[in-house]
């Protein structure tokens, strides 16, 4: 029975190990993730019943996971979640003045991720940890305040402040969990109720500093918003992990979103995740959000955390908001230098937008609209990384009318079509201009007529002759984008002549 044991934790490490977008739904199919949610999407709890409706179209999308937003109860009913209030509260309870969250009722929640199962579609929820907002009454605690731009420094005496850091849940009681936040739950917060004072105050109490290893960022990163968890508590270490299972089976939940990750103690989201695979025995494809254009800082959190999971590729979403305000100026041979998806490719959640870069946003980092094409068609026809679609870049984003991104339907479908039947088999890259680069898959004979050739300009329209593989001699390609009309016939070597417009992209596939 002991040696039975030891040979299924292989087997579940043999599950972790495997590459991502090979796990996902099909092991045939390149997996394509969608972020399915924006900053300014309306507070009118229908966001839940827009899914559901949605989930036919996108599994003819290609979509095989989608990252929910925040599904529980944050500060208020117009709280996009990341101001976590009761982790518990799904939108089941009256809590914070509405039983609903922005998204829904929790019954609508569920009703949704059925709807996107049928579809054979993925759900990855997002882990909001570091913080939480909303309290529900003050606490009289002992605390020092400290310099925000060096968090190590104390810059005052102790003192007593009046922080918002009990928790009780009123609407839910002891439904789902018992846990209930105190002070000494947390590291520190922002506010003293007492003097309306704002300062980072650092709490005192046996054992009290700092978490580490966090981002070095203004010396300890640990805290960012609201009342700042303390991963240091054994208790909290414990709720997390209880919570954690209970989240994954309570909504049948594939994997995770992890949020604010450098502000969490690095060692502890390993631990974490090892123990909600272990107790839910399942693989939980996992993506941090490690927010820095820093290649070496987000493999130092991957290595800290294990190399447990995986990271968004930061440092290519910058690259292709720098290419786009460029101007037709940027080296296009540079924009996989210092990427995540070049130095760890199996690690790398591509992406070129999302809700905190996004116009109008915290992060606002937004690649030019004239640019998403071209960065769209790079994360999703290459063979390296897992991409993930934008729900403001497919749908358009609200909000006011200076924070608006138009709808790229028309033009992300051609890519995504592309990514679904064709991106398939050896690459071949030709990133060989400032201007003008491109790269080819050669295609597998599993996947009928699949293989393609991308070709992309910043500047002046130009050509490439590219290689896509003897087996497609004779065949006649052509741009799926509609950019080109154009028709290429693939020489008796293999070769192909293909053309691109100025500050375009096109993608040939086969008639
Ligand atoms: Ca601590
Ligand atoms: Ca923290
Ligand atoms: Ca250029």
């Amino acid at each position: 029975m002991r040696l039975k044991g030891i040979f299924a934790s292989l087997l579940v490490f043999v599950l972790l190990v495997s590459p991502l977008g090979t796990s996902l739904a099909s092991a045939n199919t390149n997996g394509t993730m969608m972020q399915y949610f924006e900053w300014y999407l309306p507070n009118d709890g229908a966001h839940w019943g827009r899914m559901q409706s949605d989930a036919a179209n996108l599994k003819n999308m290609g979509i095989t996971a989608v990252w929910i937003p925040p599904a529980y109860k944050g500060t208020s009913s117009s709280d996009v979640g990341y101001g976590a209030y009761d982790l518990y509260d799904l939108g089941e309870f009256n809590q914070k003045g509405t039983t609903r969250t922005k998204y829904g009722t929790k019954t609508q929640l569920k009703s949704a991720i059925s709807s996107l199962k049928t579809n054979g579609i993925q759900v990855y929820g997002d882990v909001v940890m570091n913080h939480k907002g909303g309290a529900d009454y003050t606490q009289s605690v002992t605390a020092v305040e400290v310099n925000p731009n060096n968090r190590n420094q104390e810059t005052s005496g102790e003192y007593q402040i009046q922080a918002w850091t009990g928790f009780n849940f009123p609407g839910r009681g002891n439904t789902h969990s018992s846990f209930k936040w105190q002070w000494y739950h947390f590291d520190g917060t922002d506010w003293d109720q007492s003097r309306s004072l704002s300062r980072i105050y650092k709490f005192r109490g046996t054992g009290k500093n700092w978490d580490w290893e966090v981002a070095t960022e203004f010396g300890n990163y640990d805290y960012l918003m609201f009342a700042d968890v303390d991963f240091d508590h054994p208790d909290v270490q414990q709720e997390m992990k209880n919570w954690g299972k209970w989240y994954v089976n309570e909504l049948g939940l594939d994997g995770f979103r992890l949020d604010a990750v450098k502000h969490i103690k690095h060692s502890y989201i390993g631990d974490w995740l090892g123990s909600v695979r272990q107790n839910t025995g399942k693989e939980l494809f996992s993506v941090a959000e490690y927010w820095q254009d820093n290649v070496g800082a987000i493999e130092n959190y991957l290595a800290k955390s294990g190399n447990t999971h995986s990271a968004f590729d930061v440092p290519l979403h910058y690259a292709f908001h720098r290419a786009s305000n460029s101007g037709g100026s940027y080296d296009m041979r540079n924009l996989l230098n210092n990427t995540l998806v070049s130095r760890q490719p199996v690690k790398a959640v591509t992406f070129v937008e999302n809700h905190d870069s996004q116009p109008g946003q915290a992060l606002e980092s937004t690649v030019q609209p004239w640019f998403k094409p071209l960065a769209y068609a790079y994360i999703l026809t290459r063979s390296q990384g897992y991409p993930s679609v934008f729900y403001g870049d497919y749908y358009g984003t609200k909000g006011s009318t200076s924070y608006e991104i138009p709808s790229m339907k028309s033009k992300l479908d051609p890519l995504l079509q592309a990514r679904k039947t064709y991106a398939y088999g050896t690459q071949h890259d030709y990133l060989d201009h400032w201007d003008v680069v491109g790269w080819t898959r050669e295609g597998t004979t599993d996947k009928t007529k699949s293989g393609l050739a991308t070709i992309l300009s910043d500047g002046p329209g130009g050509s490439k002759w590219m290689y896509v593989g003897r087996q497609n001699a004779g065949e006649t390609w052509y741009d799926i984008t509609g950019n080109r009309g154009d028709r290429v016939v693939i020489n008796n070597d293999g070769w192909g002549n293909f053309y691109v417009n100025g500050g375009s992209v096109s993608v040939y596939i086969q008639q």
